[in-house]
């Protein structure tokens, strides 16, 4: 692709931010991260930021290259990006579309409800004096719950999910599952599901993982 490394312009704790490390972690593409971009702050939601990703989101990659400069938005249209011999997803089209769909669900629902609703609140309480609301975290408890019982039926179907091999879809999910096992007990909704329980458990011992899953905040 490119000797310069790309940059992940975000915060590391992201668990967007962390999909995209993972790929360049698996696809050993040189890469950095952070709001400094070539030696300048870049504000977030600042013009900048807003002319790269028009809802001033997180993350964008930023390639420089001889004669163009490319800042991608979007997750998942960043991975497939980065993963240009497309080994991270399947060959078969029809698996490809359905890898594709998955990564969709992953980054839209499966984030709204277990990031967005349920993890935020711990990260970035929203309560009296900067307290976690324990009242909201219990009212959406059960949707995440809900939630995490959706992909462990997918993990008993023919997913991408499923398969040995490492794919977007995988890097999409790991973050957020790993998020969730590190909270508290009763808040860690991964014991009541064996398999997602297994799937993270495998997936944290890929090198990428061990290396970018690594601190507790979101
Ligand atoms: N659809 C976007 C969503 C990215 C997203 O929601 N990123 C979060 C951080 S993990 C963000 O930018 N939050 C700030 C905001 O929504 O204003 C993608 O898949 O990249």
């Amino acid at each position: 692709m490119t000797t310069t490394p790309v940059h992940i312009y975000g915060p590391s704790f992201s668990n967007f931010v962390r999909t995209v490390m993972l790929v360049c972690e698996e696809k050993q593409i040189a890469y950095t991260v952070g709001f400094e971009v070539n030696g300048s702050e870049i504000t977030f939601k600042g013009e900048q930021h807003l002319n790269w990703h028009p809802f001033g989101k997180i993350p964008v990659l930023l390639e420089s290259k001889t004669h163009a400069e490319l800042a991608l938005a979007e997750t998942a249209s960043i991975c497939r990006y980065l993963d240009t011999d497309k080994q991270l997803q399947p060959s078969n089209s029809q698996d490809y579309a359905k890898h594709d769909a998955l990564c969709a669900l992953i980054s839209i629902d499966i984030d709204k409800v277990l990031v967005r609703e349920y993890l935020l609140e711990f990260s970035f309480p929203k309560g009296e004096n900067n307290s976690i609301r324990f009242d909201v975290v219990k009212e959406v408890q059960p949707k995440a719950a809900a939630t995490i019982a959706i992909i462990e039926k997918m993990l008993n179907e023919d997913t991408a999910l499923s398969s040995q091999h490492f794919t977007i879809a995988d890097a999409l999910l790991a973050p957020m599952l790993h998020y969730i096992s590190c909270l508290p007990a009763g808040f860690n909704l991964l014991t009541d599901f064996p398999k997602v329980a297994q799937y993270l458990a495998d997936l944290m011992t890929r090198p990428s993982c061990q290396k970018v899953l690594i601190t507790k905040k979101l």
